[in-house]
């Protein structure tokens, strides 16, 4: 059976539009119990929450542009979470797998990026979603003002959006994580660092990795500094 059309799932793409491949590896849920339709209608529901997040942010991005001729994004990439990696979350929190249970515990099977040029522009973009009413911000960790102690930096915010479906309305979290470029640049590198060694990283690259992480902030702070003192905010 080929199921609707679901974003490519597993990874980050930066086009707007979600890919036009049905989400391979449905069976690896299926095995765990919930029967196939249902899953089906469950990740398109994740579907259509990213795409009424994106919509919002594209709101903002016009907003700034036109009216500030500024604009705090630079770039904005999404993912669903592939089956194989909600498997392993389930396994890994030990999460009762039926529907219900996967979607109040894990909140992250719908995910944006936010890119933005400066770290001013993450908070402000992270308050400007905040704010709209129709999104409750069900938690929101903070690792600029606390880095992790390998140095990543990142604003996560997990927020539900309703989904208006042809008879019901669901209320679907999604994930957003906003970073500065440098913060994205860093934990790009980290990532496939990791994926080499297997999660084994070598004691010196992981020191070098705090150091690029800490050269990746001073040249935030920099330019921070720069773009105040030549546009005053
Ligand atoms: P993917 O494919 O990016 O989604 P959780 O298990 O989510 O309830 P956790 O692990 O504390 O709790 O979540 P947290 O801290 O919010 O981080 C989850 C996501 O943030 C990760 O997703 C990464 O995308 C990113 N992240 C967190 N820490 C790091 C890090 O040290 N380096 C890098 N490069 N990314 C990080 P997933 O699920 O790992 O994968």
């Amino acid at each position: 059976m080929t199921s609707p059309d679901l974003a490519r799932p597993g990874r980050h793409v930066g086009t707007p539009q979600l890919t036009d491949q049905p989400v391979l590896g449905l069976e690896v849920l299926e095995r765990l119990g919930p029967a196939r339709p249902e899953l089906v209608r469950f990740l398109l529901e994740y579907k259509f929450g990213i795409e009424e997040v994106q919509t919002k942010i594209g709101i903002l991005q016009q907003e700034f542009q036109a009216l500030h001729e500024y604009c705090p994004i630079e770039h904005v990439s999404s993912r669903l979470k592939s089956p194989n990696s909600i498997r392993d979350k389930i396994e890994r929190k030990n999460v009762q797998a039926t529907l219900p249970a996967i979607r109040s515990t894990i909140t992250d099977i719908a995910g944006l990026r936010i890119t933005c040029s400066f770290a001013s522009d993450v908070y402000r973009m992270a308050e400007s979603l905040g704010r709209q009413p129709d999104l409750t911000v069900l938690h929101v960790k903070d690792y600029i003002a606390r880095p992790k102690p390998n140095g990543y930096r990142s604003l996560h915010m997990v927020v539900t959006v309703p989904v208006y479906l042809s008879s019901s309305v669901v209320e679907i979290p999604v994930e957003i994580q906003l970073r500065t470029v440098a913060m994205d640049f860093w934990a790009s590198l980290e990532h496939k660092i990791h994926y080499k060694y297997r999660n084994d990283v070598p004691d010196d690259v992981r020191t070098q990795l705090r150091e690029a992480a800490a050269t990746a902030h001073e040249l935030d702070t920099l330019m921070e500094g720069l773009h105040v003192r030549v546009h005053g905010t």
